[in-house]
């Protein structure tokens, strides 16, 4: 006899896993423990006829031949205990899985860190042209959106993302399975977003209101982000910065969410080793203290940060520079040769302006031998050393300005390019 054989608290990853063993490995049994998960309980009730499920129960051990293990690889977390394993020397063992390493020896493994579980066996399921039912679709679908978040968890691979799409093609129904997926926000969501309006603040920084908000939690909550968001529509600001800490726990996560272009928290979460996008952000932070989170995210916030990495670390020196009155052509060429966009315009150790490539546009053909003085820009470009690469993006944003000139104690030091930020927000710093 061969089964397919899964993890306790069944859920759709693990259910749909099953299924699909059982069209990979025609004639085998797809077997459930007793307990599987409240959801895959109501989708049973209604589909149990369609897939002939059996208990793990009522299986002998020692009738076994072949054993297929999926979305697991702990002899535990099957139900399998050491002494029915007496029973199984020689039993072949295939594994796929998508979790770390566990104690299961397979023969066959197939077992990488994906979304979801689903995901990998759909490989097989395409590459052998397996047809699938809208049945299966919608089963598969639900664990693939059950294991990525519906394709947000940050585990979620673009492999997953593909698998969602063929599994639509495959006709499966979105409907049924939104009906059966665990709504994102429940109850203890909104347990939890009463409580954070119930101590709802709002403060005003640099323009922006914003609230930042620690939440103290006695057990862990799935699914904050949609808590964070309803949080910031409800209380109608920029944006929010909630500091979750868990009791008990020695970490905080802090999630955030931005309604304004100008206030960037994905960039606000990278300065604090998270990540996320212009509009979401998350950070997950070794800190007994949330209050010294809060802190760090005020600091970051108005720019006043001790932040890891500052301007001086990013800029680019010594400074090329040109003075006033050196013709239009001559700093055209210079730019060439040198292979910038942009330089300061000094005098006497005075800085007057910055002139750009893009300053060249306005200059007609038969005026190149007129002053730089005449084209070059005034705007606010000056940064100091200490700031933070956020504040600078965000300087250069505001007064649409390609490179800001670094300026400590009057004198120039350097020059820092919207590259240069760029580079260190998305991770390409030589080490
Ligand atoms: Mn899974």
């Amino acid at each position: 006899m061969e089964i397919i054989a899964t993890h306790k608290s069944t859920d759709f990853d693990a259910l749909a896993s099953v299924i699909a063993g059982t069209l990979i490995y025609p004639g085998t049994v797809p077997v459930l423990p007793k307990a599987v998960n409240p959801n895959v309980k109501a989708f049973l009730s209604i589909h149990k006829d369609v897939f002939d499920l059996k208990d793990l129960e009522s299986i002998n051990i020692e009738d076994l031949t072949r054993l297929i293990v999926v979305d697991t690889n702990s002899w535990e977390r099957i139900g399998i205990d050491s002494e029915q394993k007496k029973h199984m020397n020689g039993l072949k063992i295939i594994l796929w899985d998508h979790h770390p390493e566990g104690d299961i020896q397979a023969d066959w493994t197939c077992r990488e860190e994906i979304g979801a579980n689903i995901t990998l066996m759909l490989r097989e399921i395409k590459k052998n042209n397996i047809e699938l039912s809208p049945i299966h679709a919608t089963l598969f679908l639900a664990g693939l959106y059950e294991d990525t978040g519906g394709l947000t968890f940050p585990s979620t691979t673009a492999e997953d993302a593909y698998a969602a799409g063929y599994l639509i093609e495959n006709k499966a129904d979105l409907t049924i399975l939104s009906k059966f997926l665990r709504p994102a926000y429940g109850e203890r969501q909104k347990e939890v977003l009463f409580t954070m309006l119930q101590n709802a603040k709002r403060t005003k920084v640099k323009g922006f209101t914003i609230s930042c908000l620690i939440v103290e939690m006695d057990k862990h909550v799935r699914n904050l982000a949609i808590v964070v968001q309803k949080y910031m529509e409800i209380l109608n600001i920029d944006a929010a910065f909630c500091v979750f800490k868990q009791k008990g726990s020695d970490r905080c996560t802090v999630i955030s969410r931005s309604n304004v272009e100008e206030l960037d928290v994905g960039l606000i979460m990278k300065s604090m080793g998270g990540g996320g996008h212009p509009g979401a952000g998350s950070v997950m932070i070794k800190s007994k203290n949330p209050e010294a989170v809060e802190e760090w995210i005020m600091e970051l916030i108005t720019g006043n940060q001790r932040s890891s990495v500052t301007v001086s670390d990013l800029m680019s020196f010594p400074v090329i520079s040109v003075k006033p009155d050196e013709k239009m052509m001559d700093v055209m060429l210079l730019l060439r040769e040198k292979g910038c966009t942009g330089v300061p315009v000094i005098d006497n150790g005075k800085l007057l302006g910055v002139i750009s490539i893009r300053d060249f546009k306005k200059v007609r053909k038969n005026k190149m031998d007129a002053p730089v003085k005449a084209f070059m820009s005034r705007k606010n470009f000056t940064i100091t050393p200490e700031r933070s690469p956020i504040e600078a993006a965000r300087k250069m944003v505001k007064y649409d300005i390609g490179r800001l000139i670094v300026v400590d104690n009057d004198e120039v030091i350097g020059i820092i390019t919207r590259s240069d930020t760029m580079t260190y927000f998305y991770d390409l710093l030589p080490d």
